[in-house]
């Protein structure tokens, strides 16, 4: 199905009053305070985040999996998904695949399908984290890090070919998870584990396009539960310089343990021009996967504030890769990505409201409180006029939850799917 703009229209009349209210009240406030109200709203209208492929269906926790009605079954439909989000939020303008799970079957076909819903192909990930039908070696004791040469060529020809596959799609990134580490101490060396690693990695690194990144995600356990090979930024970190210039870090929210300074983390890497990837969620203890902004939205305002002053400052640092990484056994899973793109907005545009230079002044005086004072001031700021205003001038929907419901889009995509279609790859 697609979502008609005269159907977003008729949903938006329906709030144009109240969200003209509260814009000008909101703008007339900001514009005292010299702030540039059209340059957020534009900032926030460019802002795109990329759906994972993953996301798009139930997901599921090792106890069981409750599947949703309507929900994709291929990657035809998956992007057809996507296109239903970005046209509702005008956010959602690139699709990350999970290798093998959505190898296109065609080409062309699928292109063509994006294309026409104005969704681009951002980073591709590889999966070396379980083993596929067919394989020869298995993944069970590491991947790229593995004590056997099989493994490791196996593990590094999959990444290959995940860079050919996205080569054709016009993705320009490879993203690298790996759940290589041990259980129990004394399984692995960990000197070797990470030196197989490294070298895995230039062996791959070697294979990829001149105007591609490769990014390297770390995250501390699970599923190994005594070790991990890439089990911090700082172990990325060099595994990215052992690469090259073309290698970087991918911080993933959920992939800390509890009370890092993620904030911290964010704004050294971006000073240092190796911050590549940004995966979006929330939690609570761990891993959780939940909906971005849901857990702690102080935290996420405070990392953009980071991020913001990164994009200003820092322009040995690249254009950075986001994605969602979110995955829900509990929501309509279309709807929680809509929540998740509303909370990474939200928490973008108050960071854009901070003043960076009484900031500066703050700091340079040592005056805590004003220093406090200025980044509450901007985070206790209702922002969500202007996020309506971005939405509402790319011909996106005020409310897009609202706008979901009221279009009946779950319904529809019942309606054509029927009611057993399951996602696949999970
Ligand atoms: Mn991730």
């Amino acid at each position: 199905m697609k979502i008609q703009q005269e159907q977003i229209q008729v949903e938006n009349q329906k709030e144009l009053a109240s969200h003209k209210e509260s814009l000008d009240f909101l703008s007339n406030k900001l514009a005292k305070n010299n702030h540039d109200v059209d340059g957020i709203i534009s900032k926030l209208a460019e802002f795109q985040v990329a759906i994972p492929s993953w996301a798009l269906g139930a997901g599921g926790t090792r106890f069981g999996r409750f599947g949703f009605y309507g929900e994709p079954s291929n990657l035809e439909q998956k992007i057809e998904d996507v296109g239903l989000i970005h046209s509702l939020t005008q956010t959602a303008g690139a699709v990350s695949l999970h290798i093998p799970w959505d190898v296109p079957e065609d080409y062309k076909a699928i292109k063509e399908k994006a294309d026409a819903l104005n969704i681009k192909f951002d980073a591709v990930n590889s999966n070396t984290f379980q083993d596929q039908a067919n394989a020869k070696e298995s993944y069970k004791y590491g991947s790229l890090s593995n004590v056997k040469q099989a493994v490791r060529e196996q593990a590094i020809q999959h990444n290959l070919d995940v860079i050919k596959i996205g080569d054709k799609l016009g993705s320009k990134a490879l993203t690298v998870w790996l759940a290589d580490g041990s259980c129990f101490p004394g399984q692995n060396n960990f000197q070797t584990a990470f030196q197989n690693t490294q070298n895995s990695l230039i062996d791959i690194y070697k294979g990829l396009p001149d105007d591609w990144k490769m990014l390297v995600e770390y995250k501390p356990y699970e599923p190994n539960f005594y070790s991990t090979v890439i089990q911090d930024w700082g172990a990325s970190l060099m595994l990215a310089n052992g690469c090259g210039d073309k290698a970087y870090t991918l911080v993933d929210l959920g992939h800390h343990l509890p009370n890092s300074n993620i904030e911290q983390i964010v704004s050294i890497l971006s000073l240092k021009g190796k911050l590549g990837g940004f995966h979006f969620n929330d939690s609570k203890y761990g891993d959780d996967d939940l909906t971005a902004g849901s857990i702690k939205p102080y935290a996420l305002f405070l990392i953009f504030n980071e991020l913001v002053y990164g994009m200003k400052n820092n322009p040995q640092n690249p254009e950075l890769a986001w994605m969602i990484d979110a995955s829900h056994n509990v929501k309509d899973p279309l709807e929680d990505l809509i929540q998740s793109l509303e909370a990474i907005q939200e928490s973008y545009a108050k960071a854009m409201l901070v003043d960076q230079n009484a900031l500066k002044a703050a700091q340079l005086d040592n005056d805590v409180v004003k220093c406090q004072e200025i980044l509450q001031g901007a985070f206790r700021t209702d922002v969500r006029p202007l996020l309506e205003k971005a939405r509402l001038n790319n011909g996106g929907a005020l409310n897009p939850i609202k706008a979901y419901r009221s279009i009946d889009v779950r319904g529809q995509l019942v309606g054509e799917r029927g009611k057993n279609s399951v996602a696949t790859g999970l």
